[in-house]
């Protein structure tokens, strides 16, 4: 018989890193970010890891489930997660994000998949074998497509905010990525400076900043840049539905899909408008607003709202995700995943999380091109001609370097305040700016 390592300690540490002015529909992001990395350690000495959302409300979520993981068999990870979703406060109230009230980000994220990811990382490293091969339906893909993320940048001259400067950085990214960027030539430049350093093949814009039709002429000069590349872009909800039908029908032919284009209006759901939206284009919709839990989930593919769900593994769970990919698959329709900005832990997981989801997936989000440079990892996974491949080695693949998990912390220990909050930030670029779900940020 062998015996079966047990969890001896769970720490929950809470980090923080240096973002941009990137503007989106919920204002503008703060100089600093925060997640919560949580360490297991197990009987024979190894340390299992993962990163989640930040803030206090998911930090203390954490610490109350450490009676449930201390003394727990690594390979238990099914009945730990099972007893900490009976436990869970935090339960996403039904309105879930499908406004992008940011506010409520803390109600959607499971803060147990923290939890799963350091269980799955230890009990890989056990049995000497890389995390994708133990979830889902095990690999399906060596390699996993990544997408390049576009966002406009307000001048950071323009706030008393420390943001970051990368002055000193000789490589084109670190340069353009804290610089103003509020035109379609500034969009088309970062996306060149991306393809040469990361090699994507298909971008995403975040939108619902400028008006929907400037958005779309920016798209429109991507597609001249990059006329062979797949687009996308999220306004996160901003337009109505007549705004998004006709934008489609003049612009539509550009994206390969579009992300949450509207949401709830009149009384009606997101997923509702979704489906509206869809009879009227029949284009391709994503979503990581109108559907994030599997309540949501019922009526979505009742009404055929979407046909690509982005099934961040944070919002429902990693096997949660899998499930997820595994029915959409099934059904012909189409699995990714959201992010939020975030460390190269995450990055693994979407990697190790996206290897093993079935079918045609669609190139997966990340914010981590705007942190490349904080890895906590030395080990860190790399985007190359697009993607990330997957290392033949155990648990998530990466191994924490104290030193710079410790440099996270002391910035996290710095800060005034823990939870996102975009406003902030905004107020400084227009006074008493606040936000409205259905207005672009700088259309006030
Ligand atoms: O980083 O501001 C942002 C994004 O807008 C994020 O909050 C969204 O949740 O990336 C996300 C999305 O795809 O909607
Ligand atoms: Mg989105």
């Amino acid at each position: 018989m062998v015996d079966v390592p047990k969890i001896t300690s769970m720490e929950i540490i809470p980090i923080a890193g240096y973002d941009s002015p990137l503007l989106t529909l919920s204002g503008c992001h703060y100089p600093y970010f925060t997640r919560n990395v949580v360490i297991l350690k197990d009987s024979t000495g190894n340390r299992g890891i993962a990163e989640i959302h930040g803030g206090d409300v998911i930090q203390a979520e954490l610490e109350s489930y450490k009676p449930y993981v201390i003394g727990s068999d690594i390979c238990d990870y099914r009945k730990v997660i099972n007893k900490l979703k009976k436990l869970q406060k935090n339960v996403d109230k039904g309105k879930g994000i499908q406004q992008l009230d940011i506010s409520n980000l803390k109600y959607v994220v499971h803060a147990e998949a923290a939890v799963e990811c350091a269980m799955l990382d230890l009990y890989g490293k056990f049995l000497n074998k890389p995390m994708c091969d133990l979830i889902g339906m095990g690999k399906q893909r060596d390699k996993v497509e990544f997408l390049g993320y576009l966002f406009y940048i307000a001048d950071r001259d323009k706030f008393d905010l420390p943001y970051i400067h990368d002055e000193n950085a000789n490589d084109k990214w670190s340069q353009v990525r804290r610089q103003e960027t509020l035109t379609s030539e500034g969009i088309v430049k970062q996306a060149k400076v991306l393809h040469e350093k990361y090699g994507f093949r298909c971008f995403k814009l975040k939108g619902g900043v400028l008006s929907g039709k400037e958005e779309m002429e920016t798209i429109k000069a991507l597609h001249e840049a990059f006329p062979e590349s797949r687009l996308n872009i999220d306004p996160n909800g901003a337009w109505s539905l007549n705004e998004a039908i006709e934008l489609t029908k003049k612009y539509g032919d550009l994206l390969t899909y579009v992300e949450d284009p509207c949401g709830p209006e009149n009384g009606f759901s997101g997923r509702e408008i979704l489906s509206y939206y869809k009879n009227e284009t029949h284009k391709a919709v994503a979503t990581n607003m109108a559907t994030v839990s599997w309540k949501q989930m019922y009526p979505t593919l009742l009404m055929k709202s979407v046909d690509i769900v982005l099934a961040d593994p944070h919002f429902w769970g990693i096997e949660g995700s899998l499930r997820v990919a595994d029915i959409l698959n099934e059904w012909n329709l189409v699995w990714g995943s959201h992010s939020n900005n975030h460390f190269d832990i995450t990055l693994a997981l979407y990697a190790q999380t996206a290897a093993a989801a079935p079918g045609n997936i669609t190139p997966v989000d990340t914010h981590f091109i705007w942190q490349d440079g904080q890895q906590l990892c030395d080990d860190a996974f790399e985007i190359k001609n697009g993607c990330i491949e997957i290392p033949n080695k155990p648990g998530l693949g990466i191994n924490i370097n104290d030193e710079k998990l410790a440099k996270a912390h002391a910035l996290y220990e710095k800060l005034k305040f823990h939870e996102r909050n975009d406003t902030i930030a905004m107020q400084y670029l227009i006074k008493d700016w606040k936000f409205d779900s259905k207005k672009p940020t700088l259309c006030r």
